[in-house]
């Protein structure tokens, strides 16, 4: 309530004055006070508590989850590299055979050139790839890691049960009276010193009773230890002896500590006790080996150091580290959050009132709060499920699939200035050039460049699996695409030519031996190509072809920005000669094939063949308004429904149909349908892909720049008449803020990180621009305003009144 007070009163500041500094807003806006997911509750200590009710924590690296039970409290945890398959399972083949079979592909095109279409069957037949039976034991699968056990005495009837997690501090709490004490527990994932760390206090002295254990899956070998408060689970997994150790400290503040043979640790009569969890393997990202040095000495040291700072201290530098990121955005949509648990929020949601506003404000920082929590630099990227995970043998193997989810995790990260949380995502692209350029080889003999496929693990797997869904080589260039991007949000020059550019090149080079000449028309086309996953194999499938447009219209600029004339000229040559995959077809829609197969009652999950729409930039309402509308044609077809991440996409794809109302529907429609209690994802089961596609899709409602100029609310619902946003990002190198007022942009506030021209479509009529309360020249052409940009200076767009 006093946020929304204060936010009015800030409103009145902007209005009626020139625009606040970030600090000042800061200072009156009291974010954060709305960004709390709370319960009344325990987690059930079940399958289902896991997945829809208990919170998540992580550092990047490791993850938990809190259940928060009274007297059998559950902390499941997880370390990223804690996977089964790989190279120490006997015959691991990186998803290759043993021996190349270039030219495995000639009959199947042949076939392609003369029927027009194949089964995928067909296709799996043709490559012959090895089976990976039973259930994907060469792929592996991520792990759970375990569980930490509190036993804690029952101290008569609990009152006043909250269970809460403040994502903008990345701290969860437990909290509850019994027997006349309030008992207190807190818990963070902190990065800078890469532990889990809990906490239980009481709000009397002595009164702190517990008994502590660590409990890991019988799919791996296990030697338990106590020595002096430190208990160490160490082993290796079974399926390719991975070795893993965890250590937890218990340190307590007064009482009796006592080391138990059996390895727990129980502690009594304390004013409060410190539990310091790490957890590692001896797992490296090194093709091909994917080992490294073994986990005791690191998990070891993590502990040590981190037991030493102390509770308050760690929880200082957690809060700096989580905060630096979290505070760069802020999002008001003139919501008013209720005094519920966030379960009946999320319950109620529909009534098109203020508490709706709250939780969509809050489900957009949670999708940042989750890729803080699961994508920190010196890991690996997010996975499907982010860095949680409780199972051994979990759904798609928690692993990276390529087309579509890996990539969906990462749309958020640029636009709401998180970059720094795709440095995972670009090492992890990196590191598939190497053993895709064996697949490239392997599977259809090409000689340069690298290949991966529709999903893969983290020891380099870039075959295709043995199944008629997983044909897609073009994983590579959608990955490689998103390097790029980077760059245009960053203009960081030495990013393109040293990370990028590389990458991107190396991924074109594939492609200018991958494509072929359609015998039909002379143009060169992906053959054999499918839709994921849907219909038969043919050349030149929409999606295949916009993908490879998108990566050489790219490529091509890119070699112009960094000097390689030579390939800028390749590029444009390919670009001259290639099918791009638009075609509007007999209903209207944007075709799905070359050919005219659409059915307008197909309502497939993946709606591929508008990628040129989003993530792509051929497609659009403002440059190619015919296509567009064809767009439209076929999302309307595949209707609003869909899994989690699937209505996440649609999110973005109304945004940049211009469409808010639409945009804001399907947002509704994943709260209401695809959204579990602790607002995770569902896609079902849980999948987290889908908080980020939100995130990214609220984002493209609000601001959007693919097309090289700042759109400025381009699909603002009528729902949200009023409200602000701080800090997001445009690609340019610009930092973006904006104030709107009865559905209108009233302030647009620039900061720009390198000197240059900046495009507004403002969306305001004639405009005045101010750098310090000096007005600034700008023209005016159609509906952008540009004018020159320094590097560093701060600018405020307002309209003439
Ligand atoms: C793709 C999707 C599925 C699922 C899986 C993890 O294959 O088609 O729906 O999301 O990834």
């Amino acid at each position: 309530m006093r946020r929304r007070r204060l936010f009015g009163l800030l409103l009145v500041f902007v209005t009626a004055a020139a625009t606040l500094t970030a600090t000042e807003y800061a200072a009156v806006a009291t974010p954060g006070r709305d960004l709390v997911l709370w319960y009344d509750e325990p987690a059930p200590d079940t399958a289902e508590g896991w997945e829809g009710r208990s919170l998540p924590i992580g550092n990047g690296g490791m993850g938990a989850t809190v259940f928060g039970g009274v007297t059998d409290e559950r902390i499941q945890f997880n370390e990223k590299t804690l996977w089964t398959g790989g190279p120490g399972v006997p015959d691991y083949n990186f998803g290759n055979w043993a021996a190349p079979r270039p030219g495995a592909l000639d009959g199947i095109r042949q076939r392609i050139a003369a029927e027009g279409q194949v089964r995928p069957e067909d296709v799996l037949a043709a490559l012959g790839l090895p089976s990976d039976s039973p259930r994907h034991r060469r792929f592996g699968a991520y792990q759970s890691f375990g569980d930490v056990r509190l036993s804690i005495p029952d101290a008569g009837p609990v009152t006043e049960y909250r269970r809460e997690l403040d994502i903008s501090r990345a701290l969860a709490r437990v909290t509850y009276r019994a027997g006349g004490v309030r008992y207190t527990r807190e818990y963070f994932a902190t990065a800078p010193d890469g532990v889990v760390v809990m906490r239980l206090t009481a709000d009397r002295p002595g009164r702190v009773d517990v008994g502590t254990r660590i409990a890991v899956p019988a799919n791996r070998t296990s030697a338990v230890s106590a020595h002096r408060g430190r208990i160490t689970v160490a082993g290796a997994l079974n399926s390719n002896g991975l070795r893993y150790e965890a250590q937890l400290q218990v340190s307590a503040d007064g009482g009796r500590r006592v080391d138990n043979a059996d390895g727990s640790v129980a502690v009594t009569g304390a004013d409060s006790v410190t539990l310091v969890l790490a957890a590692g393997t001896d797992y490296a990202p090194d093709y091909p080996t994917y080992r490294g040095a073994d986990p005791h000495e690191n998990v070891n040291n993590l502990v040590t150091s981190a037991s030493r700072k102390g509770f308050r201290d760690l929880r200082d530098r957690h809060v700096r580290d989580h905060t630096r990121l979290f505070d760069r955005v802020r999002l008001d949509l003139g919501g008013r959050m209720p005094d519920v648990p966030t379960d009946d929020l999320l319950a109620g949601y529909g009534s098109g009132g203020p508490a709706d506003r709250a939780l969509e404000e809050l489900f957009f920082a949670y999708g940042r709060y989750l890729l803080i929590g699961s994508s920190r630099p010196g890991s690996l990227p997010a996975n499907l499920q982010g860095v949680w995970n409780n199972l051994e043998a979990p759904p798609w193997q928690s692993d990276y699939h390529l087309n579509i989810n890996l990539q969906m995790n990462y749309w958020l990260a640029e636009s709401t200035n998180l970059a720094e949380t795709a440095e995972p995502f670009f090492g992890y692209v990196d590191s598939l050039r190497e053993p895709g350029r064996v697949t490239a080889r392997q599977h259809y003999g090409v000689s340069q460049g690298w290949v991966a496929h529709h999903a893969s693990n983290i020891y380099g797997w870039t075959g295709a699996w043995d199944h008629t869904a997983f044909f897609f080589p073009e994983s590579g260039a959608w990955l490689s695409d998103q390097l790029y991007d980077h760059y245009r949000f960053t203009l960081d020059k030495r990013f393109l030519a040293q990370r990028a550019y590389p990458v991107m090149k190396e991924t074109a080079q594939f492609w200018l031996e991958f494509l072929q000449v359609d015998p039909r028309d002379g143009r060169l086309v992906v053959t054999p190509s499918r839709s994921p996953e849907l219909g038969p194999a043919t050349a030149g499938t929409s999606m295949s072809q916009q993908i490879v447009w998108q990566l050489f219209t790219d490529v091509r600029e890119a070699a112009g920005a960094v000097g390689d004339t030579a390939f800028a000229a390749t590029a444009k040559d390919i670009l001259a000669r290639l099918d791009p995959g638009l075609r509007v077809g007999s209903w209207g829609q944007l075709q799905e094939w070359k050919a005219d197969l659409d059915s307008p009652t197909e309502t497939h999950r993946h709606v591929s063949h508008l990628f040129a729409l989003h993530p792509g930039t051929q497609v659009s309402p403002r440059t190619t308004p015919e296509l567009a509308a064809a767009a439209r044609v076929s999302l309307e077809a595949r209707t609003d429904a869909g899994t989690g991440w699937s209505k996440a996409w649609k999110i973005n794809f109304w945004a940049r149909l211009l469409d808010g109302d639409r945009a804001l529907k399907l947002l509704g429609d994943q709260l209401t349908t695809s959204t579990l209690p602790n607002l995770w994802d569902t896609h079902p089961p849980f999948q987290i892909d889908g908080n980020f596609g939100a995130t990214s899709g609220v984002t493209e409602m609000l601001l959007q720049s693919h097309l090289g100029t700042v759109d400025v609310l381009p699909a603002l619902p009528s729902a949200w008449q009023d409200g602000r946003v701080d800090g997001l990002r445009a690609r340019g190198d610009l930092t973006v803020g904006l104030t709107w007022r009865a559905g209108k942009p009233t302030e647009i506030r620039l900061t720009a990180g390198h000197s240059g021209e900046v495009s507004v479509r403002t969306g305001m009529g004639p405009v005045r621009v101010y750098r310090n309360g000096r007005v600034v020249g700008h023209r005016v052409s159609g509906e952008a305003i540009t004018f020159s940009a320094k590097d560093g200076a701060s600018y405020r767009v307002v309209p003439v009144t």
